[in-house]
């Protein structure tokens, strides 16, 4: 780790964790949009699988401009999930924030939620597209159709406080990631498993509305019909799994959501 890169670890109220794939086309834009709207002292810990992957030769270009980039290699296994568990292992900051290098995020989010767990006690905030205000622009109709059905139905079933369980983009208070290990063996799915448990043992899950655009460069690696099981076992977890009532008045409710 360089001098630069030390003091950004030591000095960053967030870390992002960004897997990528042969991003090369749209890293560039991502950490700008980035730069941009995140001024928190930040640092973003880019997770690839391997040496040839074109978003290097982009990151050693544009290494100058951003002491707050780090790339991390994953040496889990490949895959997104395990790219996801390894940008974890290197997180120190309070603040872990999920983010895809694909420009479907919208970032103009990031100082609300970052506020939401600093200063009003949530533990993991989510990016929602099915919350009014939200939206979701472009996709594959299936997939779409199925994560607002899934994120929608346990909201209405009282299994979830948030309208969208499966968006990936979700901001955690680090010691959640500590403390709920992830189960999960594929895909996205452990974005739902790491909020189902978290809910279920009694923490702070909040929303804000967030729009998500399919991306227009690069090739998707969403595999749903692989994925599907993982995804169905941990809704059936958390419709299964409640917070536990402590007294007859029951939990302890929320603090007031931030706008
Ligand atoms: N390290 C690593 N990153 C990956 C892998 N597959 C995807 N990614 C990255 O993970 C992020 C999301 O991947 P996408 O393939 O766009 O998947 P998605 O955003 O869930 O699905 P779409 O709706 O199709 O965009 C992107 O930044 C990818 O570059 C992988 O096998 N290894
Ligand atoms: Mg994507």
């Amino acid at each position: 780790m360089t001098t630069e890169a030390a003091s950004a670890s030591s000095l960053a109220e967030i870390d992002f964790v960004m897997p990528v794939y042969n991003e090369g086309a749209n890293i560039a834009r991502a950490l700008a949009e980035l730069d941009a709207q995140v001024q928190i002292p930040k640092r973003v810990l880019v997770v690839y699988d391997f040496d040839e992957d074109d978003t290097l030769p982009e990151l050693r270009r544009l290494a100058p401009a951003y002491p707050w980039v780090e790339t991390v290699k994953n040496t889990l296994g490949k895959g997104v999930l395990n790219a996801i568990r390894a940008g974890i292992a290197a997180t120190t900051a309070e603040v872990v924030i999920i983010t895809m290098a694909d420009l479907s995020d919208d970032l103009t989010v990031v100082p609300t939620m970052v506020r939401m767990i600093r200063q009003d006690g949530y533990d993991i905030v989510a990016a929602s597209r099915y919350m009014k205000g939200g939206r979701q622009i472009g996709g594959p109709l299936l997939k779409k159709t199925m994560s607002r059905v899934a994120g929608v139905s346990l909201y209405w079933l009282g299994a979830l406080p948030i309208h969208d369980a499966t968006n990936a983009f979700r901001a955690y208070r680090r010691q959640v990631l500590l403390d709920f290990p992830i189960e999960s063996q594929g895909g996205f799915a452990y974005s739902l498993e790491i909020t189902a448990k978290a809910h279920a043992a009694g923490c702070t899950i909040g929303e804000v509305p967030s729009t998500w655009r399919d991306r227009s460069a690069g090739a998707s690696r969403f595999r749903l019909r692989a994925w599907l099981p993982h995804y169905l076992k941990w809704y059936g977890y958390a419709l299964t799994h409640r917070p536990k009532r402590t007294t007859g008045s029951g939990v302890e409710p929320p603090p007031s959501q931030s706008p």
